[in-house]
């Protein structure tokens, strides 16, 4: 995101499914009682094209896909559309993969994500090697339908499955020293062709931080799924973090390790271009990124001939539970 203004036609390819379609889950699951169908041939005509590319049921570990599969639907909040999966699985930043958006659908499937297990460490009591199956094993998952707006000026709406970030760190005790969460991606050379380019795109690992009052937050989760499915792996699998207040960077995926630390994580973007992206990156419209505004957005799909061009929303829509995280601070300043 730092190489170039994203162009409004950039998106244009995402008008190969032309309508807001969310596969509602339990009809899914109604025709899997049914007995009539199983796994991905449970889906509707078109669902070949919208679940192409994403990793067949075999490779998610069967504790994960029964656990997805008892997660009642929301209710999607008014005025929004869910983005069509196509949009949300085949227009990504996932740079351990490459830097176009359609690398991580390409490429992200080379990626084996079972097993799976995060070390937690620093200022806390519980430090260790968590599997994913025993981080899951005290959560209840939930459904999230969030907003997801990304630094480069282009939002989706998504339905997540997950939990609360606040659950685990409960879970782990922290000590009166931990201030800051510092998340960290795999690096794994042979199976991230962004990882192996010789163009070094990124100083590996990506690094993403939050203040440990913004990862407590309610709207703060950890997620293992959507669109009532699993994770795909260019979204992130098997486990991401999803802060719906914030530009979309700080959404770190495929995490493996979560360190509870004193001062404030050095992260990657924020890093390479201190200018342009900062720590806190919460959503808002009146800080412009340097080369271009913030003032608007162009929800996906959006093409030239169907633009979707909406405000801003200061933290993203999120103000009303967010914002007296940031009482004191100037936004404007240490944005
Ligand atoms: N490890 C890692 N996490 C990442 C990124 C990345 O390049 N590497 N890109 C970020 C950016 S810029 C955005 S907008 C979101 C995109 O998430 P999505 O592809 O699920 O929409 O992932 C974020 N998390
Ligand atoms: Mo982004």
């Amino acid at each position: 995101m730092l190489i170039k203004v994203p162009k409004v036609s950039s998106a244009a390819e995402s008008e190969v499914t032309p309508e807001a379609v969310y596969l509602s889950r339990r009809s899914v699951l109604a025709a899997l009682a049914a007995g009539s169908l199983s796994g991905a041939l449970a889906l509707p005509a078109r669902a070949d094209e919208r679940f192409a590319d994403v990793p067949s049921p075999e490779s998610v570990p069967p504790f994960l896909e029964s656990r997805l599969a008892a997660v009642p639907a929301v209710e999607l909040p008014s005025g929004e559309e869910v983005t069509p999966f196509f949009d949300a699985t085949h227009y990504n930043n996932f740079y351990e993969f490459g830097s176009s958006k359609q690398d991580p659908s390409r490429h992200a499937g080379e990626l084996v994500t079972d097993p799976w297990s995060v070390e937690i460490d620093g200022e806390v009591a519980r430090p260790g090697r968590y599997s994913l199956e025993d981080l899951l094993s005290q959560v209840t998952l939930q459904e999230r339908i969030y907003r997801l707006r990304c630094v480069e000026g282009w939002s989706m709406v998504i339905p997540w499955i997950g939990f609360p970030l606040a659950e685990l760190i409960r879970r782990v005790e922290p000590s009166g020293h931990a201030r800051y969460l510092q998340f960290e991606t795999l690096v794994r050379r042979e199976q991230m062709r962004g990882v192996r380019s010789e163009l070094g795109l990124i100083a590996w690992p990506y690094i993403e931080g939050l203040r440990l009052d913004e990862a407590m937050h309610p709207l703060t989760i950890l997620a293992v799924g959507m669109y009532g499915r699993s994770l795909p792996n260019q979204n992130g699998a098997p486990l991401r973090l999803v802060v719906p207040w914030k530009y979309g960077f700080k959404s770190i995926k495929s995490i493996i390790r979560i360190s509870f630390v004193r001062d404030r994580p050095a992260t990657t973007w924020q890093t390479m271009a201190p200018e342009e992206y900062g720590f806190y990156a919460n959503v808002n419209p009146a800080v412009s990124h340097p080369r271009w505004s913030q003032a608007r957005e162009r929800r996906l799909p959006n093409s030239l001939f169907k633009p979707n061009v909406r405000p801003t929303q200061l933290f993203n829509g999120y103000a009303e539970e967010v914002a007296s995280l940031y009482s004191g601070i100037d936004l404007r300043r240490d944005y």
